[in-house]
């Protein structure tokens, strides 16, 4: 049975960079449906007791391909958003410390420069998706943007995810409309980098 993350938050509290209706929508209906859908399918395919990320990065065991779509979308989309609402938080904002911010800096200069770059993939990313930073089992990083509800596990480029931004506009759409950018800005405001230095600590090896 595959679990939302229970939120710590209320819906409110990511105001105003990420407004209460759109927070309650995206998580109680979008984020519920790909939950359940994924729950059904998994059932059905007899994979419900497989880890996400394991059973992400199998899909072509999937023989059926009505089976095998189904569970990329909605296992992708549970994935997903279980990343994107561990990492946001109303007292977020500021800069990675620790091994995290140092390769950051490390790798794309600096903190700053590092921001621009994967804001502008999750700004360039046509239609629906999501923006990555990704890492190696030796703490290398990686950023990358993926349509629909792929990831980087599910492309099969080896890399763990750590942070993600949902450019899919039931993400921002009720308060940003078409400025994509501006959510993409303000998104920064909220987000939890101790987080962020957990899921990078947890994948390092
Ligand atoms: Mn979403």
């Amino acid at each position: 049975m595959f679990k939302q993350y229970p939120l710590p938050y209320d819906y409110d509290a990511l105001e105003p960079s990420i407004d209460a209706l759109t927070v309650e929508t995206h998580y109680c209906k979008h984020h519920a449906a790909y939950t359940a859908n994924l729950n059904m399918l998994a059932e059905k395919a007899g994979v419900e007791e497989m880890e996400i990320t394991d059973l992400l990065a199998n899909l072509d065991k999937i023989d059926d391909p009505v089976l095998r779509t189904g569970i990329r979308n909605n296992g992708g989309g549970f994935y997903n958003h279980n990343l994107y609402f561990s990492e946001l938080s109303p007292r977020g904002g500021g800069e990675p410390q620790g091994k995290l911010g140092e390769k950051i800096r490390e790798t794309f200069g600096s903190f700053e420069a590092f921001k621009d770059k994967i804001s502008d993939l999750a700004v360039s990313q046509f239609g629906s998706g999501w923006a990555w930073l990704s890492t190696d089992k030796q703490g290398n990083l990686y950023i990358s943007q993926s349509p629909n509800q792929d990831n980087p596990i599910s492309l099969k480029t080896g890399h763990t995810p750590i942070f993600t931004i949902d450019v899919w506009e039931h993400a921002y759409y009720l308060k940003y409309k078409n400025l994509r950018a501006e959510y993409v800005k303000n998104f920064f405001n909220i987000v939890n980098w101790k987080a962020v230095e957990e899921n990078y600590n947890k994948a390092v090896e």
